[in-house]
């Protein structure tokens, strides 16, 4: 086991874990972003490993996304930086030598959706009590838009006329929506997410690893290489984006909202 206090890897025979670890919600700051690619080349250093299992300290939530700290009243050399981190995360986890399985327990919101989607399995808590937890792209709903590598991730996972929906109204799935649209594979109890997604990490492990790996290329590398052909000028339209003054208005009031929630 190692780790780096922001997430927390281990290996037990061929399947790995990398567990998230910035509580409360796991929100992904520059450094979060860091950690968790370091976490995914650490455990593929390891020839032995062929699965892992990207789970959440917290029960409530998986990720709530990127850290919104982040984009208000940002530095500039540091949110150029953050992006780069956060592409990075999405190349590493979506291009992945290893069988991906996510467990997600909780709320998977925004580029938390994201990191559930880069997974090649998804394994979704039904819920605890009367907590259900939400999955899907809501950034419309506050006046921000998903980079094109997020927004086409979601189309290509759940078809064009469901994920034109999901995107235009920054739609959040209960865990029974999210499975009938193929945004998630299995829904669970939450006591069974994790037990689940080991069995499914076994499971993938057992493919001969080059035969899996070409399978995974074949429907992912064009989508590797756009981001890796465009990366520079993503991270300008990014910055040109949160920059504009009505962006930072609507960043603002959501920071706001988010803090008066409770109260
Ligand atoms: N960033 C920063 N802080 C956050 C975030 C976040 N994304 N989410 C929650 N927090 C903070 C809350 O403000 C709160 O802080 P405090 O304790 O100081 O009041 C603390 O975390 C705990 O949050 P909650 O009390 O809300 O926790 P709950 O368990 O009740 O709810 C949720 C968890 C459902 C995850 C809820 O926090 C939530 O809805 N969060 C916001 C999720 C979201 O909308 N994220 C969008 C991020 S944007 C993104 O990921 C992609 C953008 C890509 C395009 C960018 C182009 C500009």
């Amino acid at each position: 086991t190692s780790s780096s206090s922001l997430v927390e890897t281990s290996i037990d025979g061929n399947v790995a874990t990398l567990t998230m670890n910035r509580l409360p919600v796991n929100s992904l700051s520059l450094e979060m972003c860091e950690a968790i690619s370091s976490g995914i080349k650490e455990v593929e250093a390891n020839p032995k490993v062929q699965g892992l299992v990207l789970a959440s300290l917290s029960k409530s939530t998986f990720s709530a996304g990127l850290d919104l700290n982040e984009l208000y009243n940002p530095d500039l050399d540091r949110l150029t930086a953050f992006w780069k981190s956060f592409q990075q995360v999405f190349l590493d986890l979506y291009g992945s030598r290893l069988a991906v399985i996510g467990a997600i327990e909780g709320n998977a919101p925004a580029a938390g959706c994201m990191l559930a989607l880069s997974c090649d399995y998804r394994i979704m808590s039904s819920g605890s009590g009367k907590k259900v937890p939400l999955i899907g792209l809501n950034e419309s709903q506050f006046g921000i838009v998903a980079p094109p590598f997020l927004g086409h991730l979601m189309l290509r996972t759940v078809g064009q006329r469901e994920g034109e929906i999901a995107l235009s109204l920054g739609k959040l799935y209960t865990p029974s929506d999210a499975l009938r649209v193929n945004m998630v594979d299995e829904v669970v109890d939450i006591e069974k997410v994790l037990g689940r997604s080991y069995e499914c990490a076994h499971q993938w492990a057992k493919i001969p690893p080059h035969a899996r790996y070409a399978s995974k290329m074949l429907a992912r590398k064009q989508y590797l290489q756009e981001l890796h052909a465009t990366r520079d000028e993503d991270v300008e339209a990014f910055k040109g984006f949160v920059m504009n003054e009505q962006v930072q208005k609507n960043l603002g009031a959501y920071l706001q909202s988010l803090k008066v929630k409770k109260k």
